[in-house]
């Protein structure tokens, strides 16, 4: 395929209900929307950056400024055989994983065009339905908490991510098992600890969690190794792993026992497949994380998640979770048993509301071959 237009979406989103993690709290999603164009096909990708670098180094305006200096110039420049050709070609930006995975997935979008196939299948999935879990913040209060788990599971969602930080960890986790029992729970820390807490961590060892995430430094894969060795809780890493190469290593040193996939971390899609590939050798299961994205970079998260190795609920919940209006028409639904029904159309498979997108956009950026 040969590109002829890359235009790059500044956008802000109302989040519905602020999320709150041991790095702080969000109240709109600021982000970018990527979408390219052949002549025959439209593609879209989300770059799912945040405003600060927070989470990651990432921002808005480091993936726009790589993106329009170098990667969208580079894609433009000569014709693309596979989207796993993109790796490659972006290799001399070192970093900026979620600029170059926004890029590259409105190319898989494409690609999977060109194919006549869903995104899904032209990724290797096979899944017609996906289960899906739901990631709850840090609450204000432990009633508040207790009340978004109630809302969720009447719901139906499948397994229940409950955000922690020190001094805002063990009760409440414990007052979500007394209330509801053996439900399938999990923690996210969001690097909010270290060594010098293995009391505390050895303690949540008691709540039968289906995992802890990302407990230790956003950069460490030696400390989760030295910790996994005392805890029953398998570790999931999150922010430490940002591809193939940094998970070969965290799985050679026992660092953790299940990953989170998140696409734009991980550098893209065929970067995303390739650790699923590699999970699946070392005998790791895993699972989709999410950015709070709008519906496209959803859209993207379904499609990754019908690979076989997903074998994990993931964060991947409906539209209306986290927004008033999405950008995707159908929205993405959650059934009452807690799963996703897999598009069948080729590419996304749903329709993205340009015009929304094209009226909500504070900025713009457009760049033809
Ligand atoms: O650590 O998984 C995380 C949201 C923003 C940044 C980091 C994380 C999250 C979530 C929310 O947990 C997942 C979602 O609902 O999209
Ligand atoms: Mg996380």
């Amino acid at each position: 395929m040969q590109l002829r237009q890359v235009e790059i979406f500044a956008l802000r989103m109302r989040l519905r209900h602020p999320f709150e993690t041991s790095f702080g709290r969000e109240d709109d999603r600021e982000f970018l929307l990527v979408r390219a164009e052949t002549e025959d096909f439209v593609g879209w990708g989300e770059v799912t950056v945040s405003r600060d670098p927070f989470y990651s180094y990432e921002t808005v305006a480091t993936a726009q400024s790589v993106l329009h200096d170098y990667l969208v110039p580079w894609v433009l420049a000569r014709p693309i055989g596979h989207p796993d050709e993109l790796g490659p070609r972006f290799a001399q930006v070192r970093g900026h994983q979620m600029a170059k995975s926004g890029l590259e997935g409105a190319v898989w979008d494409i690609y999977a065009q060109e194919l006549g196939l869903p995104l899904s299948t032209a990724l290797g999935g096979t899944r017609q339905e996906i289960e899906v879990g739901i990631s709850i913040g840090i609450e204000p209060t432990a009633e508040l908490l207790l009340k978004q788990v109630e809302r969720f599971l009447g719901e139906g969602y499948r397994r229940f991510k409950i955000k922690i930080k020190p001094g805002v960890d063990y009760d409440r986790l414990k007052a979500v098992r007394k209330e509801f029992g053996a439900i399938p729970m999990m923690a996210d820390a969001n690097s909010a600890y270290t060594l010098d807490d293995l009391p505390l961590l050895q303690r949540l060892d008691d709540l039968d969690l289906m995992m802890i995430e990302q407990p230790l430094a956003y950069d460490d894969i030696i400390d989760h190794a030295t910790l996994q060795k005392q805890l029953r809780t398998p570790i999931c890493l999150d922010e430490s792993i940002h591809g193939p190469g940094d998970l070969r290593k965290a799985i050679a040193l026992g660092s953790g026992r299940i990953l989170n996939v998140k696409i734009g971390r991980l550098g893209g899609l065929s970067e995303s497949v390739q650790s699923h590939n590699l999970c699946q050798d070392a005998g790791w299961p895993v699972w989709c994380g999410g950015m709070l994205e709008s519906g496209v970079g959803r859209l993207h998260n379904v499609a990754i998640t019908t690979l076989p190795g997903f074998t994990l609920p993931g964060d991947t919940a409906a539209s209306s979770r986290y927004w008033q209006e999405d950008i995707i028409e159908p929205e993405v639904i959650v059934s009452p048993r807690g799963t996703i029904q897999v598009p069948d159309a080729p590419g996304l498979g749903h329709k993205v509301r340009e015009d929304m997108v094209r009226s909500m956009a504070h900025a713009h950026w457009a760049m033809r071959s």
